[in-house]
């Protein structure tokens, strides 16, 4: 059961900028962990990153038919915007899992709310990087169920 790691806008630019709030790991860092981490779990897994929402929309779209079966995604700032990706990752019905590195809720009021949380298998916050793995788990339960 293939899962997939989508990564939203400015996700590129991890360990690059704001280390304090996003950690000094890269984004292929965090892409060569989860790989590991889901091959370890029997789940062969593929990488996603754009700045650009309508592609994100394609390769979920995609995601429909090329054997993925779940979905872990930190959609960046899209989250709290993005009326579109809540609507493409119900349109293929595929399990996923939302993750934050940074703790969203003590930040600016904006980011309290997100567009896809409440259709999320689960959500996971403020554990930085760790988090994706953490993500990763929870949807490889959620497949194993
Ligand atoms: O905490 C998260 O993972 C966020 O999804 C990150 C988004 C932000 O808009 C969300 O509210 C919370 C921002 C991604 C920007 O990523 C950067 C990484 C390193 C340096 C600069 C930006």
């Amino acid at each position: 059961m293939a899962v997939l790691l989508l990564n939203g806008p400015n996700l590129n630019l991890l360990g690059l900028r704001e280390p304090e709030l996003y950690g000094h790991d890269t984004l292929a860092d965090v892409e060569n962990r989860f790989v590991a981490e889901a091959a370890a779990l029997g789940h062969p897994a593929q990488c996603f990153q754009s700045n650009h929402e309508g592609a994100l929309i394609d390769r979920i779209h995609a995601a429909r038919i090329d054997g993925t079966q779940g979905i872990v995604i930190n959609p960046g700032g899209l989250t709290h915007t993005s009326v579109a990706l809540r609507d493409a990752l119900l349109g293929v019905a595929l399990p996923f899992v939302e993750i934050h590195i940074s703790d969203v809720h003590a930040r600016e009021p904006f980011r309290h709310h997100s567009y896809l949380s409440d259709v999320a298998t689960a959500v996971v916050v403020g554990q930085g990087v760790a988090g994706y793995r953490s993500a990763l788990h929870l949807l490889c339960a959620r497949l194993a169920s």
